[in-house]
Order: C-alpha cells, then structure tokens, then sequence
C-alpha cells in the first residue's frame, strides 16, 4: 500500500462542524514564482454542537505556512500543529479572529485543483476540496462563509482580476501594479470560491429579470479566441429566462461572468458569480464547432447556471450527498434542452449515455449507490451514476408525482432550505410534504446501487378479451450490497393492435379503471401482473415508454413486433428503442453465427425495417438519423455476461457493410436529397442539425462497402465541407483506413486546425477512435506527436480517453498491447494529473467479464499499477476497488 493511503470516509461518520467562519478575506499577492495567500477569518464556536476539545480544525495541502496570529498576536510554536492534511490550533476561545500567510506555488500545480496555472491565466478549481490547496480553511460544504477577495498583481500581464460576487475597489499601485477587491454577499461553502487573473478578452451582454433586475452578462476568452463566445452568451439568456419560466427562479446577483479556461479537469464548476469552464464548453462557430459542440455548449451553460439555485443556494451538506445538486441539476439541464431540441432526441442521447456508461459501471467492481456510503477519494465519485443515474431518479419523482406536484415540492425545498447545506433526505421530504405521498420504498434507488431488471412476460385470453402483463423484478449483487430489495419502478405502456391503433387501456377493478390511451404501472413487489379489459385482440405492448425507469428491461419481442413498433409506436423514444433492439439482436445473432464458423448472413428484416427509415416520411430527420445509427460495440457488449469483443467488432462491420452494400440506392439518394437541402450559411437549429446527422449517417454506411470511386469523391466533397461537423463526419471515415487520400485529408485537417486546441484535439480523437488495423502503431504515434502532451486534459482525453474508452477493437486488441499502451500512460499521467489518470483506469475494471486471456493481461495491468511507488489515493482508490 503506498504512502498516500487514506482512510475511507463513511457518511455515517457524519458530524457538524465544531466552529464556524461567518467571514473570510482572501488576500492574494500574485507573483511569478509564488503567489502569497493572506488570509482573515471570523471564527465562532457552532452553538449546535456540544464542546469539543480538539481545539479549531483547518484543512490545508501543500501550502508553506509564513505566519499564523490568532486575535492580532502570533501564535505560540505550541500552540498549534501542521501536518499533511491541515492545521489545527489547539485550546481556542468561542469567537476569534485568525490570521494566516501561506505560499503557493501555481505553476508546478498539474493536478489543476486549487489554484493553478492555465496558459498565461491564473484560476482556479476548488470543488470538491480544492480550496485547501489555496489557504488554510474549514474545507467541507456545510461551512457557509461570506468572502471578500482582494487580488494585487502586475497591471500589465494580469490586467483582469475576478473573483465571486460584485467589484467593490479598483486601484492603481505603485511598480505597475494594481489591485481589485470583490465581495460576495451570499454566505457560500469554500467549494464555490473561484479566482481568476489574466490578460482576456471579454464579450459582453445583459439580461433583464423578470423582476426588472439588469445583469451584465461577461464572457472573459483568450484574446484569439474573441468573437466565439456569442452561442454561449445567448444559451445561458435562454437558460436564465427558462428557469423563470419553469420554476419561478430569478438570478441573484447584478453580475453573471464565465471564463474560459484551456486546461480543467472536468466540464466547467458553477463557482458563485464567476463559472471557470473548460473552453471546450465555451467556444464555438461554425469553424471549429459541430453541432454536438453548440448543443453541449448549450446544456453546460445551463447546467452551470441552474446549479445557482440548486447548488448554490441550497447545497450539499457533505460530499455523499453530491447528487442532491448534480443529479437534480443534470435533470433540470436535460429538460431545458428537451425544450430546445425535440424531446425524444434529447432523450435518445441521454439514455444512450445512461446505458452504455452507467449500466456499465453498476454493473462492474466501481458499481455505487447514486448516495455512496463511503469514499477515499471524493473526486472518483463524479460519475454516470451520481449525475445521470441521479437525474433519472428525480425523473421518476417528477413522472410520479407530476409537474406540478414537482414544483411545489421544489418551492417548498427553497422555502425550508435556501441559504443552508442540506441532504437527499431533506429534498425528499420536501416532496413528500409538498405532493402528500409516501417516498418511503422509492428512497431505496439512492441507496441501492445496480441496474434492476424487468423481466416481462404476457399472456392474452380471447374469450375473455384480457391481456396480462406480468412484471418481475431483480437486481445483481453489487459490491458492498448481496441481498436487493424490490425497488418502486414505474413503467410506462400502452398497447398496439395490429393496424398500429393505439387500444384504449382499462383495468377492471381499479379505483379508475379507464386510463385513456397509455398509463404508467407501478411495480413495486419482486412480481406484479396486470390484466387489461377490453383488449379486441393480442396486442404489441410498447413498454418502459420514453425511458420511465432506469433498468433493462427483458421482453421477448419477435422480430416482426421490432419492426412494428419502429414504424407505429406513438412514442418517439420507443420507435427509436425498437430500432436499437433490432439492430442489436440482430448484430448479436451474427456474433453466434461467427463463433459457430457458420456463414454470415445478414437477416433481411433489418434491411427493411432500415429501408422505411429512409424511405419513409423524413418529418424528423434527427430521430431517423438516431434510429439508423447501430448500437455501440460498447452496449452490445452490455448485453453479454462474457463479452466476446472480437466477435461483436467482426460482426457489427459485417453487419455495417451489408446495409452499406443492400441500401445503396437509398442511402445515396438520401445524402443527395439532404446535401441539396444544405443552406449556404451554416446555422445550428434542430432542423439543420438532424438534416446533417442524416446525411452523415448516411455516409457512414456507404463507406463502409464503398463503390470504385468512392474515395476520391468524398476527397472532393471534404474540399467542399462549409462546416465542422460535416468536416469531422468524413475525416473520421478516412481516418479508419490506410491510403494516400486519407493521409492528404488528415494533413490537411491537421494544417488547418494546429492552432486551435480545440480543434486538434478532434483530429487527435478521431485517429485514437477510429477502427483502423494498425490503430495500435497509430496510437505510438499519436502519443509521440509534438503536439500531444499529459498536461492538458483535453488533449489526453482526445488521445487516451477515446481509445480506452472508446475504440474497444483496439483497446482490447488480442495481444494486450492497447492495455500495455495504456496501463503505461495512467502510471505516467498520475504523476501529473491523478483525476484524470484515475478515470482513465477504469477502462479496465470490467476486466472480470472478458475471456480468460484477457482478463489476465487487463489484471496484469492493474497489478503493475497497484504496484507502483506514491500512487496517488485517486488512482490508489480505483485500482483497488478494480481488483478486491
Ligand atoms: N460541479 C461541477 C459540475 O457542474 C463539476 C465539478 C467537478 C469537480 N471535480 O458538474
């Protein structure tokens, strides 16, 4: 075990803070070699906890203590210790002033967590416990301090200064120099201090409340990259007007800024006041962005701002209760984006993301409840199942107690809670209060990790006109967790016949017994049936509709009911979902035939059903791109107990070319119809959107059983490309094989794009993705490209992160050496950035499910990770729940 082993942290450990910190000013001296951190806080006993003796707590790492005065006079030697997680002042009076001078140094700080360095900036990232790397401080969320930050540097270098809340003092130094004060008037936890300085463009734009308020809005870039924050200022007006349209919340300060920042760790931080982003959730035209980049701009915007209310005004009492305000968050963003976009295409892509990365995790040995137990590592815990596990979970409440139930349970959680940290509980009881209904068994989906599954099976009985549904749930054991309970599971029908009518659903001997066309059923026992009246024949059940639950669900639907459903269910989601599960049966079937050495033979079904997609009424040329697009090597592997990968890669391009080849004419005739549809001007709308999506898709295919000249004409056309997406869309084809057009398009991609890191990191991840033969050559290249470096998380996610995580052919190539390239890599990146070399190990914590060899050599690595000297707890943290 290495040195840096810590001890696990339990939630059931939990207590209140001994004192608290009504106020803090934050003093810091920026220098170029060290930044001195001066430090004031009002310190009080919490009169809610009994008298303590272990004297006043602060966290702290890594900082040079310079001076320490408790009330005005310098702290006795014995007065006090310093270890490597903090200081701790012994023998305290119940209200004190404490004075601390501490050194940092930001530019050595490459694990971007505190303050640190981003190209010629300074800024920060404190959640979760970033802050303690700036100044010693009661570093935990349920301490609410009001901050002033004063912030003197080089008037020159840093001419823009910013920190939380509204700018009270501007003045002018001595030695080119000057100073800013800003004060946050909202008590806030130390999480959501935020600092920045540099030399940055600003653009600018304003809002007015609903209540007349004007807001400055203030996006600070870059200098070479003014003008391309104009898509992000106008997502966050259309957020800030969405949130006091839906749920009656108004911004609160007169002063809203996002900044830009090239290196982070994760997406962007809701800092009070002053969101420090990952550029790439920031910068956007039609140069350099696609449309999934305007669209995730979009839904980061708004997620950061809507964390304000939920985040912010009310936060989390401690780091278990994480999902309190990003689960909630993530559900509000993807209902504003929902009312952006189409509803179902928006699902479609959240449910994608849930079941490919979430059920993957809660499948494996990093499987936790969305309310974990305990952590060792708090930032390990950022994850699919706390954020968007979390958001289906406060889905399923909105679905279960409606719209307006939600809201008034949501005004209540205000009412009782703004200003305070809070937990899950006390949001839960808000609803139960406010929507008069017992959560007691659904309280159990924040506890109980793993995926249920429904298992369904039906009977119908002509005579008596009746149809019975019987729903049977269970759940895998997962770490920590042997015996499951039945959880509520809410399941959303209704019922086909076979002209494609939707039957009038009654359930005979219920309080209501008329439910109108589709209804939602709620499981609640491990097995439930429920009978139907009135059905005039069998029906085709559309079950679990718009996703109503987060679980698998197991209906043993014939082929021909798949393709009915595609074309009649009213319920976009499922027409989608029919789609997917064809194709993934279908691709599935194709594995067995490939083990069995018996010859491939694609099924005619598919191409039919695929053919009505293209032929069909493209209204909707966004969900007919989505229903086109085949499942990912990633969910089809999902679905085996025993993932053979070479048969699902081999058998999804067998299946890829077979369309490719049978749906040629139509295929063709589509990217025809919709490239002439193309307006000159490239606009991001949903329309044009889906329009590329479709046409694309399109493309994919026909390359993949390409005609004679094929490959000197979609040379040409990326000549032509007006626009990112369509560029990216065919560097990635070429990307996949090896030939003098593709070096030219990748050359020529690459010239165009070198002094963008936004957009080199794209051409960096569609070489590491794509499904090339010699993908492992090209990765050693990639890797020793002037351009790739460790440093910067972008770049090695563009790199490392999708091919770990996404090129599984490649990653899990036979002879190990994906796993070799990237065990070596993690090991390199945890000396630099220990988040993100843990998240990059997990690529291989489902090494269990391979086969024998496989899972020998994916051990191997993870062995010679655990072995390692100074392994970071982060890192420490993940190989070891991989492993035990
Ligand atoms: N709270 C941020 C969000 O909006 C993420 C912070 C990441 C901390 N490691 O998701």
């Amino acid at each position: 075990m290495s040195e840096t082993h810590r001890k696990a942290v339990w939630l059931k450990d939990y207590t209140p803070p001994a004192f608290v910190v009504d106020a803090a000013k934050i003093n810091f001296i920026l220098g170029e070699e060290v930044v001195e951190v001066h430090t004031e806080l009002q310190v009080r006993r919490n009169p809610a906890v009994s008298l303590g003796s272990g004297g006043f707590f602060l966290d702290g790492k890594d900082l040079a203590l310079r001076c320490l005065k408790m009330d005005g006079r310098r702290v006795a030697p014995h007065g006090f210790t310093v270890d490597q997680h903090g200081l701790r002042i012994h023998g305290v009076p119940d209200r004190f002033t404490l004075e601390t001078v501490v050194a940092i140094r930001p530019q050595d700080n490459t694990a971007l967590e505190g303050l640190y360095r981003s190209g010629a900036m300074f800024c920060t990232q404190c959640e979760p416990e970033g802050f303690r790397r700036i100044t010693f401080f009661p570093d935990r969320p349920d301490v609410l301090t009001r901050f002033t930050t004063t912030i003197t540097a080089d008037l020159d270098r840093y001419p823009v200064l910013l920190s939380n809340g509204n700018p009270v003092s501007t003045e002018t130094l001595p030695q080119g120099r000057h100073r800013v004060v800003w004060q946050d008037p909202f008590p806030k936890p130390s999480y959501l201090f935020a600092m920045v300085a540099g030399d940055l463009a600003v653009e600018e734009d304003f809002y007015v409340t609903r209540s007349g308020r004007q807001v400055q809005l203030r996006i600070y870039l870059e200098k070479h990259n003014r003008g391309r924050g104009k898509h992000a200022l106008g997502a966050l007006k259309k957020a800030m007007r969405w949130d006091e349209e839906v749920y009656g919340l108004e911004y609160d300060l007169d002063l809203y800024m996002i900044v830009a920042a090239d290196d982070f760790n994760m997406g962007a931080m809701e800092n009070k006041g002053l969101n420090i982003f990952n550029s790439k959730y920031v910068l956007a035209d039609s140069d350099m962005a696609t449309d999934a980049d305007f669209q995730a701009i979009e839904e980061v915007v708004a997620h950061e701002y809507f964390h304000n209310w939920t985040g912010n005004r009310v936060t989390c009492r401690d780091w278990f209760q994480l999902s309190l305000k990003e689960g909630l968050t993530v559900f509000r963003d993807q209902e504003f984006s929902a009312d952006l976009v189409a509803m179902s295409l928006k699902r479609i892509h959240d449910v994608r993301l849930l079941r490919t990365v979430q059920f993957a995790e809660d499948s494996g040995p990093l499987a936790h409840p969305v309310r974990p137990e305990s952590y060792q590592e708090i930032n390990n815990f950022y994850t699919a199942t706390v954020y968007e596990k979390g958001a289906e979970i406060v889905r399923m409440l909105r679905n279960l107690i409606g719209a307006r139930g939600f809201r008034r349970g949501l005004d209540l959680y205000f009412e009782r809670y703004d200003g305070q940290a809070v937990t899950i509980e006390d949001f839960l009881r808000s609803m139960e209060d406010a929507a008069n209904i017992d959560l007691s068994q659904f309280r159990l989906w924040y506890s109980q990790s793993g995926t249920p599954k429904v298992v369904v099976s039906d009977s119908y009985d002509a005579n008596r006109r009746e149809y019975s549904l019987t729903l049977r749930q269970q759940c895998q054991p997962t770490p920590g967790q042997p015996e499951k309970r039945p959880l509520h599971i809410p399941v959303a029908l209704a019922l086909f016949d076979n002209t494609g009518g939707q039957i009038p659903l009654c359930l005979p001997g219920a309080p209501d017994p008329d439910l109108g066309p589709s209804t939602v059923v709620s499981l609640c026992q491990k097995e439930q049936t429920f009978r139907f009246g009135n059905v005039p024949c069998r029906p085709v059940p559309s079950l679990l509709r718009g996703f109503s639950a987060p679980v698998r669900l197991d209906y043993d639907y014939s082929d021909a009911d798949l393709r009915f459903l595609m074309v009649h269910d009213s319920d976009a989601f499922n027409r989608w979902d029919a789609a997917q599960k064809l194709a993934c049966r279908i691709i599935l079937r194709c594995v067995d035939q490939l083990r069995t050495g018996a010859d491939f033979a694609l099924d005619p079904i598919l191409s039919q059903a695929f053919t009505e997609v293209l032929d069909g009424d493209l209204g909707d040329k966004g969900l007919a791109a989505q229903m086109l697009m085949l499942p990912s090597e990633n969910f089809l592997a999902e679905q085996q107990d025993c993932i053979d990968i070479d048969a699902i890669c081999q058998a999804r391009q067998k299946v890829r070319q077979a369309l490719g080849g049978q749906l040629r004419e139509a295929l063709l005739a589509r990217w025809q119809f919709c490239q002439g549809e193309d307006a000159v001007a490239f606009n991001f709308s949903p329309e044009d959107a889906g329009r590329r999506a479709l046409k694309n898709t399109c493309l994919g295919y026909l390359a993949a059983q390409p005609c004679s000249d094929f490959w000197s004409w979609l040379a040409d056309l990326y000549g032509q490309t007006s626009n990112m997406t369509d560029r990216l869309a065919i560097l990635a084809i070429f990307a996949e094989r090896e030939s003098p057009e593709s070096q030219a398009v990748l050359a020529s991609f690459y010239d165009q794009s070198r002094h963008n890191s936004l957009v080199l990191d794209k051409w960096f991840a569609a070489q590491a993705a794509a499904r090339n033969p010699s993908i492992i050559e090209k990765m050693r290249l990639l890797l020793s490209h002037r351009d790739f470096t460790l440093r910067n998380p972008n770049r090695v996610r563009s790199v490392l992160h999708s091919f770990a995580r996404g090129n599984p052919g490649g990653f899990h190539a036979a002879n190990g050496e994906g796993y070799h390239l990237v065990g070596e890599q993690v090991i390199q990146l945890d000396r630099i950035n220990p988040q993100v070399a843990a998240s990059l190990a997990g690529a291989f914590s489902a090494w269990q499910r391979y086969d024998r060899r496989r899972r020998l050599l994916m051990k191997a690595q993870l062995e010679n990770i655990a072995a390692q000297q100074c392994l970071s707890s982060d890192l420490e943290e993940i190989v070891h729940r991989c492993l035990h």
